[in-house]
């Protein structure tokens, strides 16, 4: 399939050696990038093809339908997961917008048995507190009742990978100074819905799981204290025959709302 974006074009150039925006520019008063800004920094050209309405709508109804077949699953087929469909999820989960473009997220994945069942022992000893302890207040509980969720995690045993999802709160370069990241939670919660979303185009199933508190996923993974782990996914195939909640989405009036006059 031949992709509908024409990267790397540059802006024509001038008789002074100057890039000139393209005559759509026009429209602005404060073109972007400015004369010095495109001296400062370099900028490409970003291209997209205009398609024909109807193609347009077509695409759309198909990828609605498609991210409408996704459901988040608690019992996942042991069946092995080649590491390469991983790392494509991740590249495209990295192509989301983020705050100054620092991509602050590092997809921390495992499938070794022994760090399995550790992720999955600390996990149950949080969570038991939660459900059988009442950290969880009642209104709480009675939200997850019919998800049925309790404090056993076997799905992150079997499942054939865990990816942790770690945000990173400052950048810490090669030489040891430290560098501000900004909308992390933002930029992070982006990536995540593009790999949950790669991984199902691939027929691939995850759950979104938020053991709470989760802390411990940094010490038992060994990682550096600019990372917090904000979203923890098993990955695997879905187990034949694998029953989830029959749950209604909410109808587009209930999420969509267009404002027509200032208020
Ligand atoms: N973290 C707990 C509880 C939980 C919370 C929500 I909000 C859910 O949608 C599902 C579960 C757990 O993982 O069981």
């Amino acid at each position: 399939m031949s992709s509908i974006l024409t990267p790397g074009t540059r802006y024509n150039v001038g008789m002074d050696g100057s890039e000139q925006a393209p005559s759509e520019q026009a429209h602005y008063e404060h073109p972007y990038p400015s004369p010095e800004l495109a001296a400062a920094h370099p900028f490409v050209e970003y291209a997209v093809e205009r398609l024909p309405e109807s193609e347009m709508l077509e695409r759309a109804r198909a990828f609605r339908v498609e991210a409408e077949r996704r459901r988040s699953v608690r019992l996942f087929s042991p069946d092995p997961v080649p590491r390469e469909l991983l790392e494509e999820a991740v590249l495209a989960a990295s192509s989301g917008p983020s705050g100054a473009h620092k991509q602050p997220w590092t997809f921390v994945a495992t499938r070794d048995p022994a760090v399995k069942a550790a992720i999955r022992a600390a996990a149950e000893e949080e969570e038991r507190v939660n459900y059988l302890e009442n950290r969880m207040n009642a209104e709480w509980q009675e939200a997850l009742a019919p998800l049925g969720t309790d404090h056993h995690k076997e799905f992150l045993e079997v499942a054939p990978w865990i990816v942790v999802l770690f945000e990173q709160r400052y950048e810490r370069r090669p030489d040891g100074t430290t560098r501000k990241n900004y909308y992390v939670k933002e930029s992070t919660g982006i990536a995540a819905g593009l790999f949950i979303t790669a991984l199902h185009r691939m027929g691939l199933a995850t759950l979104t799981h938020t053991p709470s508190p989760m802390a411990f996923l940094r010490t038992l993974l060994g990682r550096p204290d600019n990372e917090r782990p904000f979203v923890m996914f098993p990955v695997g195939y879905p187990l034949d025959g694998v029953r989830v909640p029959d749950l209604v989405r909410k109808s587009l009036d209930q999420v969509f709302v267009e404002v027509d006059r200032p208020s």
